[in-house]
């Protein structure tokens, strides 16, 4: 060996040794990505940590490993990790750390983005609800009050992640700045600067940094800026070549990257479940990566909205509990025909790794569980409100009252005699999201947010008013995301304002993990009332013994129920709403069940459950159902019965004392 090789030779150990032999670019000569020098493409797929318990990540990252894919892609939601000012949490489900190294074990390279918003159909596209305790801030731009949250969030945030950048020693080989910012209305070059230099500070130079926006140059104007590398994101069925060419205009060379090329789609309560076809994402994709496209499948795997995390579009529509997106892996992690399909273009471009696909686990259908009554949610607030009530002339909204999720109970009383059916409304729209009105102790309707404004009521001066409002997710994408929640304006009884509001912020989660809520007996609904009140019911179930490998993933169903909220051993499932469709069934994964102990369920039910008819059940069941028929017009079943009382239809008149 001549001594010049000797040197080289010694020269790349010396190198390898420091670990500068890692190293990923943009390669704007031979428009591509460079790994280590070598030409790299990338097949990625959209997977959500905060969507899937923690103890399925593996299984979930195996199974789109075994796919083909080379890479994982993920969001970091804000207010996932930081639920109330500078308090973190980055354990267990929120173990972001362990889920990165993971996704390293396995053999991915991964994709950030770490927003600080990322839209994503989750509760305010990821932005913390506290936010909002400056009433007219404006998020997504250089607000100083906005810019000095991002600056300590992403001050704690990003030192963390750097330890995982690919030229570290980690799987991160490039970190998104911001989504989409291009759809937003701001149009703030300073804020998306200001950004850019944040993360440069805390990531170095070497990193890739980038921006995603829809395919248009329309979007591209205000989403992309200098030393960003732009990306676009868009679906199958399209020009691909023309969806490129967007990207080509602000990226004239580089490699070519669509982000996001939906499997599937979001869904909506009260519209149709999405299902995109195998054969049309196969053939977008196959497209793609004949021309050499970088390309991540969102999502690969969807998961699960699990508790309150939903988001919502506009108008006012939010989404299921589920977060299935017909996408190659099911809500449950299942294998799908479609992930069969997509795994034979990628083997046209990949090697497909050796070995077994990781099964689908099994699901196990438990049986019926019959559920009791607990205490109504008015019965019981002195349980369910741990700071108390709070007095104030006119009702004050969640965030006024430092809530963030869930639901809160507003009191006041009627101020005249209303002896006929009298108008109850938010003439502002200013219901965010849903009120279940009680006058007396008796129900006497809905109100919803653009929906269902006015509510009939009579019962005389002083007679006690309960509206429990309901939050029904945060809006997730356009100018909307300002969401206030609660009754964000006032609410009038004929022509006056109603006046002096008593108000219960409730701790509903923490009350039904500590088992606060008592039994009552059932009171018999009053005659011809359409609702009852907002209340709880519990039953529990054992895991049989005998049976190997239990517990199992499984299902929960609400036969007859109509809207609520589900938990199992204190964990939260999310919300239910098979009235309106088109989920019916709850993932429930296995890990929240214990075979050591009877399993607890609790249910609030917000309108009418099904137990004074005698069938006061829910079951659990090894089949999802995620595409019922759906019913848009739902209220319409609680106002048909009124009316046909023909109570609604009477003129109002309030008798002024
Ligand atoms: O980045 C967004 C995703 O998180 C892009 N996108 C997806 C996810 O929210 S809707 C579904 C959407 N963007 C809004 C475009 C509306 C036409």
């Amino acid at each position: 060996m001549s001594l010049l090789r000797l040197a080289v030779i010694l020269l790349l150990l010396f190198a390898f040794s420091l670990g500068e032999h890692r190293s990923f670019t943009v390669d704007y000569k031979n428009d591509c990505f460079r790994k280590d020098g070598e030409t790299f493409r990338y097949i990625s797929g959209s997977i959500h940590y905060s969507r899937i318990p923690r103890v399925y990540w593996k299984d979930r990252l195996l199974k789109m490993y075994m796919a083909g894919l080379n890479a994982i892609q993920t969001y970091i939601p804000w207010n996932y990790h930081e639920e109330s000012p500078g308090r973190y949490s980055f354990s267990g489900d929120r173990d972001v750390e362990y889920f990165l190294q993971l996704a390293q074990d396995i053999g991915f390279v991964v994709i950030l983005r770490p927003g600080p918003y990322v839209c994503g159909e989750w509760d305010m596209g990821g932005l913390p609800a506290w936010l909002l305790t400056k009433k007219d801030i404006v998020l997504r731009s250089s607000d100083p009050d906005y810019i000095a949250a991002v600056d300590k969030w992403m001050g704690k945030l990003l030192p963390m992640m750097k330890p995982y950048l690919y030229q570290n020693g980690g799987p991160i080989i490039t970190v998104q700045v911001e989504n989409e910012y291009g759809s937003y209305f701001a149009c703030d070059y300073n804020y998306m600067r200001h950004l850019s230099k944040l993360f440069r500070s805390y990531l170095g130079d070497e990193v890739v940094l980038f921006t995603t926006d829809g395919a248009g140059l329309n979007y591209l104007k205000c989403g992309s800026i200098q030393d960003l590398y732009a990306t676009v994101d868009f679906g199958p069925g399209g020009n691909v070549t023309a969806a490129f060419e967007a990207q080509r205009h602000a990226e004239p060379h580089g490699p070519l990257v669509n982000s996001e090329f939906y499997t599937g789609w979001l869904d909506h309560w009260g519209s149709h479940h999405s299902v995109v076809s195998s054969a049309r994402v196969a053939k977008s994709l196959n497209e793609m990566l004949a021309m050499g496209a970088n390309v991540n499948l969102y999502m690969f795997i969807g998961g699960t909205n699990f508790g309150y995390w939903n988001g919502a579009n506009s108008p006012y529509a939010p989404q299921p509990t589920s977060y299935d997106y017909d996408a190659p892996l099911s809500e449950a992690g299942d294998l799908t025909e479609k992930y069969y399909t997509i795994r034979e273009v990628i083997r046209m471009y990949n090697k497909i790794p050796a070995g077994p696909i990781p099964p689908t686990t099994p699901k196990y259908s438990y049986g019926t569980v019959v559920m009791t009554q607990l205490q109504t949610v008015s019965d019981a607030l002195e349980k369910l409100s741990f700071s108390g009530p709070v007095k104030s002339m006119y009702p004050q909204t969640f965030i006024e009252l430092n809530q963030a999720f869930g639901y809160m109970l507003y009191r006041t009383v009627l101020p005249v005699d209303c002896s006929t059916p009298t108008p109850l409304s938010s003439p502002l729209n200013g219901i965010h999201d849903r009120a279940y009105v009680s006058v007396d102790g008796v129900s006497v309707g809905i109100l919803e947010r653009n929906k269902a404004l006015t509510v009939n009521v009579t019962g005389k001066a002083g007679s006690q008013v309960d509206i429990l409002v309901e939050n029904m997710g945060r809006i997730n994408y356009g100018k909307g995301i300002n969401d206030f929640k609660g009754l964000v304006s006032n609410l009038t009884l004929g022509a006056d304002t109603l006046l002096d509001w008593i108000m219960y912020s409730l701790s509903i989660d923490e009350a039904v993990s500590q088992g606060l809520l008592g039994e009552t007996k059932p009171t018999d609904p009053p005659p011809l009332a359409a609702l009852s009140l907002p209340a709880f019911y519990k039953g529990s179930f054992i895991i049989p013994d005998g049976i190997p490998d239990l517990p199992q993933d499984t299902y929960i169903k609400l036969p007859q129920w109509r809207k609520g909220q589900v938990w199992i051993n204190g964990f939260n499932l999310g919300r239910y709403w098979p009235s309106r469709g088109p989920q019916v069934t709850l993932f429930v994964p296995a890990n929240i069940l214990s075979t050591a102990q009877p399993n607890n369920v609790t249910v609030l039910e917000l309108e009418e459950a099904p137990c004074s008819s005698g069938t006061c059940n829910v079951e659990f069941t090894s089949t999802p159902i995620l595409n019922a028929t759906v019913q848009a017009h739902h209220e319409g079943d609680a106002y048909v019965k009124l009316r046909e009382l023909g109570a609604a239809q009477e003129k109002s008149i309030c008798d002024i004392h």
